[in-house]
């Protein structure tokens, strides 16, 4: 019980002292340091990865918590890819992010202004600056309760857009497994007819960047690159890809779609 109070309240104003003692007066395991430290980094910030919070200037953002343990993606991806891809590939874009930054005006940028001015940045802001929020994308879209389908106005305008359900998930699929070489395949929204669409984008690169030849606000995202599925796949990313849709958290989808139509005035 104990463990599980320390890791509600931490971020909500427990002073870390107030945390310990309480910590120690139980038997608790110690709160996994990926939890604790991350959470209240996050908090201080308020940066949970949702589309508005990306409208903060570059140098305010954190590296959010992964929003599940290492291994609640199992079977379809495994722990140890959950972790090196999480902490070592994903903060060191984070990291590379930041650094890339310091001392410039593009501090005071948001995600969303560098991504449209993308062919005016130096490449290691371009792949860092893509990294790091694609990945929080990916890892906020999946969900160890994930799978099944989307509903409502998402599943509306999926209809509209592709056909049926159906005729998307063949046409993401199909994006997955052509893109040669590292990159993503994505579902977007297109800012002036408010259709879905599906792309690929190469290495870090996705459809906000003003070298897309389709921009887009980006809904769902998957990573193509080996490092998301070679431990367990192999070469076999056809395989990874066909498994992605079992955790695939169609709430995160739908909340970014909603929210889309509240921020696209604010974009760039
Ligand atoms: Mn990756």
């Amino acid at each position: 019980m104990m463990f599980l109070a320390a890791l509600i309240y931490l971020p909500f104003g427990l002073s870390a002292q107030q945390a310990v003692k309480s910590k120690t007066k139980s038997d608790a395991k110690p709160v996994p340091s990926v939890l604790s430290t991350a959470s209240q980094a996050s908090a201080v910030a308020g940066f949970t990865g949702k589309g508005e919070d990306w409208l903060l200037p570059s140098a305010d953002l954190v590296f959010p918590d992964l929003p599940y343990a290492y291994d609640a993606l199992e079977p379809v991806i495994d722990r140890q890819t959950v972790e090196i891809h999480y902490d070592k590939h994903h903060r060191g874009y984070f990291n590379n992010f930041k650094k890339a930054i310091a001392g410039t005006d593009l501090e005071t940028k948001s995600v969303y202004t560098i991504f449209a001015g993308i062919k005016d940045v130096p490449v290691a802001v371009r792949n860092n600056a893509g990294g790091f929020y694609n990945h929080v994308l990916y890892w906020s879209n999946l969900s160890p309760d994930g799978g099944g389908k989307p509903s409502g106005e998402l599943l509306e305008a999926i209809t509209r857009s592709f056909g049926s359900y159906e005729d998307f998930v063949q046409k993401f699929n199909e994006a997955a497994k052509t893109r040669f070489g590292s990159g993503w395949a994505w579902l977007s929204v297109d800012p002036a007819s408010k259709e879905l669409f599906i792309s690929s984008t190469a290495n870090q690169d996705n459809p906000l960047m003003s070298s897309e030849e389709r921009q887009g606000f980006p809904l769902l995202g998957i990573d193509v690159w080996e490092h998301a599925y070679y431990l367990k796949y192999q070469n076999k990313r056809a395989d990874y890809v066909e498994s992605f849709w079992n955790k695939v958290n169609w709430q995160d989808v739908q909340s970014r779609y909603a929210e889309y139509f509240k921020i696209a005035a604010r974009i760039k």
